[in-house]
């Protein structure tokens, strides 16, 4: 790879120290597999096709609104967000574009990003709009709401920021906008629910209509924060209804950390995918909330019955099922490098396990009313160890066999404390 940031010989010798034993491993998982009537090589091919875009604000450690902790070394502009982003494709192979947030990618000319970008491998994804937080120089404030607020030039402002998002996209070859406002009330009676969704899907279709012919708009739903009390796009109900007004380019998106607590989000996804409308992800775990810990850090078996719904989806597909899955978290008290290496193997794992569930047996055991052997068929696969699988096809692909460790080694992190800027103490991003 042309301008690949890691030595490739490096990756070369961690891999060859580690080839004899992850073959025997794998050869075992394989004759297992092959005894339950599945082909290991066919779920290899299937793991090496799969990606997940990399979120650019994942790439610094976050934080929170009491303090965020910057690490020696991390970037501190889009093109070292985009180094540390190709190091995490070059040794995961499983991450190839990243998802850019404007104004915080901004630079001035983009098609030398999208150079740059290709140059280190990488392609980008969905474009993110960001009316959730004041810029400097701006005219108008989203202290009051973007989309849905009550003046209509602070509306106009945030359509034309939308716009602006997509004219970037076009030009970075993205084909799709993120859409997640953080447009809500704090208070009952502050705003009337009703007008308020209505001014947002005004203004959504403003949007909509800027379009190009092959991009979709996603519609990213979110039930409290930054309001609490209620928010304009709260849950998949008003996403759905707002991406059905919209027209067949908008879709939902699903971030995974976004709902009520508890709530079944493998059946959301099952809901979106049968109306057409789901759209895409925003993979990341939580405990109590909008976390944005690391996939599958606290609940894999979620993120597995998510990708079980995925694969259904795959298989009876409707209205161009193709969902764009990107990973979005906050990374406050490791490496961003080493979260998005781990987590971006948890979202792989989680699938190669949803396609090894023997989906015959499962549908026999619906269709039979067989509740113990349904969901035998899927404790099967889940309590299955993929990881060679996983290994196997990073290898294939170049990437390390195991890539935190090959990253600890590469010593990345510390030449880059020599190299870049220090950042400044301060408050996280949301
Ligand atoms: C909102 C959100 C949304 C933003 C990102 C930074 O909580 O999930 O996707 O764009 O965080
Ligand atoms: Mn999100
Ligand atoms: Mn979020």
């Amino acid at each position: 790879m042309a301008g690949a940031p890691l030595s490739a010989d490096q990756i070369e010798s961690h891999n060859a120290a580690r080839l004899e034993a992850l073959q025997d491993e794998y050869d075992s998982l394989g004759r297992a597999l092959a005894r339950r009537g599945v082909a290991i090589d066919a779920i290899k091919a299937r793991v090496g096709a799969f990606s997940v875009a990399t979120p650019t604000w994942g790439s610094g450690r976050g934080g929170t609104r009491f303090a965020k902790f910057p690490i020696p070394g991390e970037p501190t502009n889009i093109h070292e967000k985009l180094e540390d982003c190709a190091v995490v494709q070059q040794l995961g192979r499983a991450t190839p574009r990243v998802s850019p947030h404007f104004p915080w990618d901004h630079v001035s000319d983009y098609k030398a990003l999208r150079e740059e970008a290709a140059e280190l491998g990488l392609g980008f994804d969905a474009v993110n709009s960001n009316t959730f937080q004041d810029q400097p120089g701006q005219p108008h404030s989203y202290r009051n709401g973007s989309l849905s607020a009550t003046d209509a030039g602070v509306r106009a402002q945030a359509v034309e920021h939308n716009i602006d998002c997509i004219r970037i996209g076009e030009e970075l070859g993205s084909k799709a906008l993120t859409v997640w406002v953080g447009d809500g009330t704090n208070f009952p009676g502050q705003q009337d629910l009703g007008a308020s969704l209505d001014r947002y899907l005004e203004a959504a279709a403003e949007i909509y209509a800027a379009l190009p012919g092959d991009w979709r708009m996603l519609l990213e739903h979110k039930m409290y924060e930054p309001a609490f009390y209620s928010t304009v796009i709260s849950d998949w109900g008003s996403s759905i209804l707002a991406a059905q007004q919209l027209g067949p380019k908008a879709k939902c998106l699903v971030d995974l950390g976004h709902h009520a607590p508890n709530v079944n989000i493998e059946q959301i996804v099952a809901r979106l995918h049968r109306f057409g409308k789901l759209g895409g992800f925003h993979f990341n775990d939580s405990k109590y909330g909008d976390d944005d810990l690391d996939s599958g850090s606290i609940n894999p078996h979620q993120l597995f019955l998510v990708f079980n719904e995925l694969v259904e989806a795959e298989l009876s597909p409707r209205d161009g099922f193709d969902p764009a899955y990107m990973i979005d978290q906050s990374h406050n008290v490791t490496d961003p490098i080493e979260s998005m290496l781990s987590s971006a193997e948890a979202i792989v794992g989680a699938y190669a396990k949803a396609l090894i569930v023997d989906r015959e047996a499962l549908h026999a055991a619906q269709a039979a009313n067989d509740t113990m052997l349904a969901f035998q068929a899927l404790r099967q696969a889940y309590r299955t160890d993929v990881t060679p699988i996983l290994a196997m096809a990073r290898m294939e692909a170049g990437g390390a066999a195991e890539p935190i460790f090959a990253y600890r080694d590469s010593g990345w992190r510390e030449r880059k404390a020599q190299e870049r800027r220090p950042v400044g103490l301060g408050a996280g991003i949301v």
